[in-house]
C-alpha cells in the first residue's frame, strides 16, 4: 500500500466539468433520485422517439431480475455516433489510425466514417442481415472493425466481437453459442511485424458451423487464403456495388446491441448482452465525465475492440461524444519500446488509457525509452484491466506523465458496460493503487462472506445495489445463469466476483477476483476453460489450474496435471500441452508453468481443494491451512516437494 495522496491541482479543479463539491453534489442527486438523475442524463443523446418519465428505470434484482432503462423510448447507436455530428463537424476527424507498421496511418473524418459504415451496413443487408441477426466480427483493429461495429447498429444487427487472438475452436464456440449465419474477418492481422492467420482460422473455425453463410473478408495484408466462392466475399468488391447512404434502423432502448463473452467460474464463456439506449448514455456519459473529454481532444485507449474497454471507450462512447478517437493495431514493444510515446507525440494525444500489464512491461525498460519522447500533449493518464500496483502507478505518474498528469485508474466489468468506480480529474484526490470513489448512480457495498454488509473501514466482497443504465441484461440465450451468476450469491444485491478493501475515507482498493477467474494481462480466463482443454488431450487424466502473482502479466497461469495411468512424465510433453492450449483457446490462456501431479488434493466428497493448490503455486507453504478433510493429505506434501520453479 502506499501513503501518497496526490490532491487536484487548481487548473484542474477549474478546467475539468465536475470539481470536488460538483462531485459531491451530482453524485448525491443521482443516489436519492436515480429516476430524475438519469432521465435528465439520458437526454445527451438523440431520441427517434423521446422515453417517458415512468419509463427511465425498470429494475428488480430479486426473482427473475430485471433491468430495463429508458424502455419505451427508441434510438438508432451508429446515428448517435456518426449522424448527429455530421452538422458540426463532418470535417473533423473521427478516427485516427495507427498502423502496427509505424509508416502506416490514417485519418477518418466523420463524413468519411458516414460513408463507410453505410457502405457495410449495404453490404450486409445484400448478404441477408436482418434486425436482430447475430454478426460476428473477428477482425485485427483495423478501422473496417469499427465499420462492422456500427454497421450492424446501423440495420439493427447484434455484433459478436470475437478477439483476432482467440483460436478457431474458440471462434467456432462462439459462433454456436449466438446463431451467427454471417461473419466479418479479414486475410490477416498484422501484430509486432507478424501476420496473425485469421482467415485460415476462420475457415477451420466453419467447418464446425455449417450454419454460416457469408463471410465478409477485409484485404488488409494481401496475403494469401483459402476461398470459398459461394460464401466468400471480399469487402472491397463489395462495397464498390453498394450506396454510401443507408437509413439507421429505429430500435428500442432494449433492443439487443451487441453479445461479447467473457470468461466465468464456471463452464464456457457467457455472452454478456448489452442493450441500445442506457448502454450508450452511460459510455459516453462516462467517457465525457472520467477522461474530461472537452471538444478538439486527441484521445487514445490502447485496447483492443474485441474487449469491452475497445467497445466502450475506443468506439461507442468516444464517438457518441464527437470525440478524436485513435485507434492503434499493434504493440507496445514494436519496433521498439519507445511506440506508445512516438505514438502520443505523432498524434498529439492528450487522453492516453492502457493496461497495467502494458505498464509494468514498459517500466523493465526504464526511463530512456520514454524520456526519448516529449509527451507534451499529454494531460490525463488512465488505467483499466486489473489492480495497478502503486510502484507501477508512480511510475505512470512520474515518468510518463512527468508529475503533471492526473492518473484515473477505473474499475469496471464487460459486464458492469462502462466505468464503474474512478476518480473524476478534477475532482478527486488521488492515491496510487486506488480506484477510488463511485462514479455518478454507482452504490458499492461491501459485504462478508455470509453476505452480511459492512460499514466504515473494511474488507470484504464488492456488491452493487443500485442498477445503472449501462448494465448488463442478461447471459445471451441463458437468463437462468445471469441469476446465478451475479444475483445468487448475495440475494438482492449484484456480486461484482472482486474482492476490495474501503479505507477510512471511503477509497476502494480492488484486491482481485475471488472466484475461479484467472486476470492475465488484464484479459479474464475462466479456470475451468484452461481445465477443459487440458483434459482433452488424449494423455491427460486430470488437470487443475490456478493463477499465480506475476511480475509483468498480474497473474499468470499455473497448471497441475495428472496424465493417465502409465504415461510417460516429459519435458517434451509438457511443452506439448502448453502448445495444445494455446491451440485450443489461444495464446493468452497459454500456462506459464504446467506441474506433474500424480495426485490433487481433492476433498473427501471428490472437489479439488483450489486454495491449497494456490498456495502451493505462490510458494507459500507456512499457511496451507487445514487439510484434514483431504481424501489423501499425502498428496499435499507430493505437490509441494516438486513445486516447479
Ligand atoms: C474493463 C474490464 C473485469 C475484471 C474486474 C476486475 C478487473 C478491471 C480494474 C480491475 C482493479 C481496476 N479490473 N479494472 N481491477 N482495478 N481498475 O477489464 O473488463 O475484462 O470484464 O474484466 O478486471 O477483477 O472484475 P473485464
Amino acid at each position: 500500500m502506499s501513503d501518497d495522496i496526490i490532491p487536484v491541482s487548481p487548473e484542474w479543479a477549474k478546467r475539468a466539468y465536475v470539481d470536488e463539491a460538483k462531485y459531491k453534489e451530482m453524485y448525491e442527486a443521482s443516489v436519492k433520485d436515480p429516476v430524475k438523475f438519469w432521465g435528465e442524463h439520458g437526454k445527451r443523446i438523440d431520441w427517434i422517439k423521446p422515453y417517458s418519465p415512468e419509463a427511465v428505470r425498470d429494475v428488480d434484482y430479486t426473482g427473475n431480475v430485471r433491468i430495463r432503462w429508458f424502455h419505451d423510448g427508441a434510438l438508432n447507436v451508429s446515428a448517435n455516433c456518426i449522424d448527429r455530428h455530421l452538422a458540426k463537424r463532418a470535417d473533423q476527424v473521427a478516427i485516427i489510425w495507427e498502423g502496427d507498421d509505424p509508416s502506416k496511418s490514417k485519418n477518418i473524418t466523420y463524413r468519411e466514417l458516414h460513408a463507410e459504415v453505410s457502405r457495410m451496413a449495404n453490404v450486409l443487408k445484400e448478404l441477408g442481415a436482418k434486425k436482430g441477426d447475430r454478426i460476428t466480427i473477428y477482425l485485427p483493429m483495423i478501422p473496417e472493425a469499427a465499420y462492422a461495429m456500427l454497421a450492424c447498429a446501423r440495420i439493427g444487427a447484434i455484433h459478436s466481437v470475437v478477439f483476432g487472438g482467440f483460436s478457431p475452436d474458440s471462434l467456432a464456440n462462439r459462433i454456436l453459442d449466438c446463431d451467427s449465419e454471417i461473419v466479418v474477418t479479414a486475410d490477416e492481422g498484422l501484430r509486432g511485424g507478424k501476420p496473425v492467420p485469421l482467415k485460415a482460422n476462420c475457415d477451420e473455425a466453419l467447418k464446425k458451423c455449417p450454419k454460416v453463410k457469408k463471410v465478409l473478408v477485409v484485404q488488409h495484408t494481401a496475403g494469401k487464403v483459402g476461398w470459398d466462392g459461394a460464401r466468400d466475399v471480399w469487402w472491397h468488391d463489395a462495397k464498390a456495388k453498394v450506396a454510401a447512404d443507408c437509413k439507421p434502423e429505429p430500435m428500442g432502448a432494449e433492443d439487443p446491441l451487441f453479445i461479447l463473452y467473457t470468461s466465468g467460474s464456471t463452464g464456457k464463456p457467457k455472452g454478456v448482452l448489452h442493450t441500445s439506449g442506457g448502454y450508450l448514455v452511460f459510455a459516453s456519459m462516462t467517457h465525457q465525465y472520467v477522461f474530461d473529454y472537452h471538444d478538439g481532444d486527441i484521445y487514445w485507449c490502447t485496447a483492443d475492440v474485441g474487449w469491452v474497454t475497445g467497445h466502450s471507450y475506443i468506439l461507442y462512447g468516444p464517438l457518441a461524444n464527437g470525440a478524436t478517437t485513435l485507434m492503434f493495431e499493434g504493440v507496445p514493444n514494436y519496433p521498439n519500446s519507445s511506440r506508445f510515446w512516438d505514438v502520443i507525440d505523432k498524434h498529439q494525444v492528450n487522453i492516453f488509457y492502457t493496461a497495467p500489464t502494458a505498464i509494468r512491461a514498459l517500466m523493465r525498460e526504464g526511463e530512456a525509452p520514454v524520456k526519448k519522447a516529449s509527451r507534451k500533449s499529454l494531460r490525463l493518464l488512465g488505467s483499466v484491466g486489473e489492480p495497478i500496483n502503486p510502484e507501477a502507478w508512480l511510475w505512470y505518474y512520474r515518468v510518463v506523465g512527468d508529475s503533471r498528469c492526473p492518473i484515473v485508474d477505473t474499475w469496471w466489468q464487460t459486464e458492469t458496460g462502462g466505468i464503474l468506480i474512478t476518480p473524476l480529474p478534477g475532482a478527486t484526490k488521488l492515491k496510487p493503487g486506488s480506484a477510488t470513489q463511485p462514479f455518478f448512480g454507482v452504490t458499492p457495498v461491501m459485504v462478508d462472506a455470509d453476505g452480511k454488509e459492512l460499514e466504515g473501514a473494511c474488507t470484504g466482497n464488492l456488491c452493487l445495489i443500485n442498477s445503472w443504465p449501462g448494465q448488463m441484461r442478461t447471459v445471451y440465450g441463458d437468463h437462468q445463469r445471469f441469476i446465478d451468476t451475479y444475483f445468487r450469491t448475495y440475494p438482492g444485491k449484484y456480486f461484482t466476483g472482486d474482492g476490495a478493501r474501503r479505507d477510512e475515507d471511503g477509497y476502494y482498493w480492488i484486491t482481485g477476483r475471488v472466484d475461479d477467474v484467472i486476470n492475465v494481462s488484464g484479459h479474464r480466463i475462466g479456470t475451468a476453460e484452461v481445465e477443459s482443454a487440458l483434459v482433452a488431450h488424449a494423455k491427460v487424466a486430470e488437470a487443475a489450474v490456478v493463477g499465480f502473482p506475476h511480475d509483468i502479466k498480474g497473474q499468470g497461469i499455473y497448471a497441475y496435471v495428472t496424465l493417465n495411468a502409465g504415461e510417460p512424465y516429459s519435458e517434451a510433453l509438457r511443452k506439448e500441452l502448453v502448445a495444445w492450449v494455446r491451440k485450443e483457446i489461444g495464446p493468452i490462456a497459454s500456462p506459464d508453468i504446467v506441474q506433474w501431479a500424480p495426485g490433487l488434493p481433492k476433498t473427501r466428497s471428490g472437489k479439488i481443494m483450489r486454495r491449497i493448490l494456490r498456495k502451493i503455486a505462490e510458494n507459500d507453504f507456512s499457511n496451507l491451512g487445514d487439510t484434514s478433510t483431504l481424501a489423501d493429505p499425502g498428496v499435499v506434501d507430493d505437490l509441494v516437494k516438486n513445486r516447479s520453479h
